[in-house]
């Protein structure tokens, strides 16, 4: 199923893509005031990474029903669809454990009962192979692991404590990220924008061929996107490497908007405009020091906002004209 939506001009408002949120959305809503968005005729398109960091993140739900919010999925996104938790505390997944465990533990128990029948008719040699297959593929090394963070006690008929309505909430948000797309483009007076959340692979060399090899996936592959999870074009830019085009422009599109990789300041090579400026590190009390902020780009009247937070200072600054940006 090819996962790629494609937005017609919008000829009654503006159009805004804005940098992951990663579970702020407080500070979301603050720009768009600062803005003044207009949701009557206003859309914002969000380049995925929607939860995981912050504190707000079942709020995600409440703006993917708006009907003026679009978003790419982001590589947290495909992890929660996948139910990958490995690494959760790095990556912030921790707020999800409760109610993803509370599921899991429902499936556990509903096998083990079936494999207690099992063992009672000993005879049943399929029944046994099957249930020992999926309880492989349950990873029970990794329950150990959960029970022993704390997380949750690995006990059959004790039930995680998870508040019954978030984790109903917390479903339906990851029901809604299935129907993500992969890669938007919106129509604009000075051409086709595309986003996606971390970059167009350079084995790819136009837009319409990303869209047919790399956005023609099936769920259970999400997680494995190159769309969603290369850094190699900002890699290799650091390196300056000589033996790869990381800015080689894909043709097709005028722009393309990224998020994923946290740069200090919205930076462009070729034609990707890389904009997560890392307004979730504006949470922790431990990165005082570091560049931190949301930019929005104005994609109707080619406008980089950059909003910064630190030190309770909103400063909504215009870097430059995306005019200056060479487009194709
Ligand atoms: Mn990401």
């Amino acid at each position: 199923m090819v996962k790629h939506l494609s937005l017609k001009k919008n000829t009654a408002g503006k159009d805004y893509v804005v940098g992951d949120i990663h579970g702020c959305f407080a500070q979301l809503e603050q720009v768009l005031e600062m803005l003044n968005f207009d949701p009557t005729k206003d859309r914002l398109i969000a380049v995925g990474d929607l939860i995981d960091r912050g504190d707000e993140n079942l709020e995600a739900l409440e703006y993917l029903n708006k009907e003026w919010f679009y978003s790419i999925i982001g590589n947290h996104e495909a992890m929660h669809i996948a139910q990958d938790f490995d690494g959760h505390y790095q990556k912030g997944m921790a707020w999800a454990y409760g109610y993803y465990l509370n599921k899991l533990r429902l499936r556990i128990k509903n096998l083990y009962q079936r494999y207690q029948k099992a063992l009672e008719k000993e005879s049943n040699l399929k029944e046994h192979i099957y249930v020992g297959r999926i309880m492989k593929k349950f990873n029970l090394p990794e329950l150990d692991r959960f029970e022993e963070n704390g997380v949750v006690t690995y006990d059959l008929e004790e039930k995680p404590v998870v508040d019954e309505a978030k984790e109903a909430i917390y479903w339906q948000l990851v029901q809604k990220m299935h129907q993500l797309p992969l890669m938007i483009d919106i129509e604009t007076d000075h051409g086709l924008i595309g986003v996606v959340h971390a970059e167009i692979p350079m084995v790819y060399k136009s837009w319409n061929e990303a869209i047919n090899l790399g956005a023609n996936i099936s769920d259970d592959k999400l997680n494995d996107s190159n769309l969603i999870w290369s850094r190699a074009r900002i890699g290799y830019y650091e390196t300056q490497s000589t033996r790869w085009d990381y800015a080689s422009k894909v043709s097709g599109v005028s722009l393309i908007i990224c998020g994923h990789t946290i740069v200090e300041e919205a930076m462009v090579i070729g034609n990707h405009y890389f904009i997560d400026t890392g307004l979730s590190l504006t949470m922790r009390k431990d990165y005082f020091d570091v560049k931190a902020a949301l930019t929005v780009i104005d994609i109707t009247s080619r406008l980089e906002h950059r909003f910064d937070f630190k030190h309770g200072n909103l400063v909504n600054q215009v870097i430059y004209d995306v005019q200056d940006i060479e487009l194709q």
